[in-house]
């Protein structure tokens, strides 16, 4: 028996558009998920959502219609800290993938090691509440410590609000630190105001790397009005491109695909491609952005 979708859930775009910007040899979609097929994969019973089926061959083909040479698969919460679905993807991409996993504290050695051996280079940890129910600090910093010495980052997902109560317990984790979608900032607020200036002091004194991902799921003013417009989320940009200005060799980019939990309004995949140009406006920003930092991060040692 499968599940029902969440009332309301949005699948992906069917029929992305060819970007017009063609995106640099090597590029890294640093951030995508994939659900299932639940069938085969079931998702997690403490599960705050159920998504439609996403696999691995629909993520493959998205890759390649967009142009992209890699992907980093993240860990949905839909699955829990069952990776199979995602690690099942990672060994199928030839290489040309890598995982972030979900883990509990009591993980042994053993698992870790088939993990790396998969493909994965971190685990998530999630302080979204709408998406997760909170967990101790003492699990988090248990798992922190058994993931260090294998070179693995910590993913971090949460709100710009909750970062005041979070950031200490973020500056002591022994890794790297990647943080999603931009820390998630109220983009109804300035760029210049404090809670922005807070997450930038944040990233600037710590070994952060920050995703400039999910403008639809940040944008208020939401997606361009009028059809073919290609210049989208633009309440998102400054956001975003003050973050590629500041750290330019520690950003990476992300599709989100396949969009968890978006009820209003679902991406054209090709319009999140044409807007990289706004956030990163040269090709040596673009090429970092989108090769040398993932590559240095997820494929060290590797020409893209
Ligand atoms: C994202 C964002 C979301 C969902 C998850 O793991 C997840 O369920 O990350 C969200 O709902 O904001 O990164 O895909």
């Amino acid at each position: 028996m499968t599940a029902p979708k969440t009332p309301g859930w949005l699948d992906w775009c069917p029929a992305p558009s060819t970007p017009d910007f063609r995106l640099p040899p090597g590029a890294v979609d640093a951030h995508c998920h994939v659900f299932g097929p639940q069938a085969q994969f079931p998702f997690a019973s403490g599960r705050k959502y159920t998504p439609c089926d996403a696999g691995k061959d629909a993520l493959f083909a998205l890759r390649d219609h967009l142009g992209v040479a890699r992907n980093v698969i993240v860990q949905a919460t839909c699955h829990g800290a069952d990776n199979s679905a995602m690690v099942d993807a990672v060994r199928a991409s030839g290489g040309r993938a890598r995982g972030v996993a979900t883990v509990r504290p009591d993980v042994g050695a053993a698992e870790l090691r088939e993990l790396h051996a998969a493909g994965v280079r971190g685990v998530r940890f999630n302080f979204v509440k709408r998406l997760v129910d909170a967990s101790p600090r003492e699990d988090l910093s248990a798992i922190a410590k058994k993931i260090a010495p294998l070179g693995w980052h910590i993913v971090l997902y949460f709100e710009a609000a909750d970062l005041p109560e979070l950031e200490t317990f973020f500056g002591g984790l022994p890794a790297p630190l990647v943080i999603d979608h931009l820390g998630r900032p109220d983009v109804t607020q300035p760029v210049d105001g404090p809670e922005f200036r807070r997450f930038l002091d944040f990233a600037g004194t710590h070994d952060v790397w920050v995703k400039v991902s999910c403008p639809e799921r940040l944008t208020v003013t939401g997606p361009p009005a009028l059809a073919g417009e290609r210049h989208a989320y633009t309440d998102v940009v400054p956001f975003a491109r003050r973050v590629v200005e500041e750290f330019p060799d520690r950003v990476l980019w992300g599709t989100d695909w396949p969009h968890p939990n978006l009820k209003h309004h679902m991406p054209d995949d090709g319009l999140l491609v044409d807007h990289v140009r706004h956030l990163a406006d040269t090709p040596g920003r673009q090429r970092q952005l989108l090769v040398d930092n993932p590559m240095r991060l997820y494929w060290p040692g590797e020409t893209a």
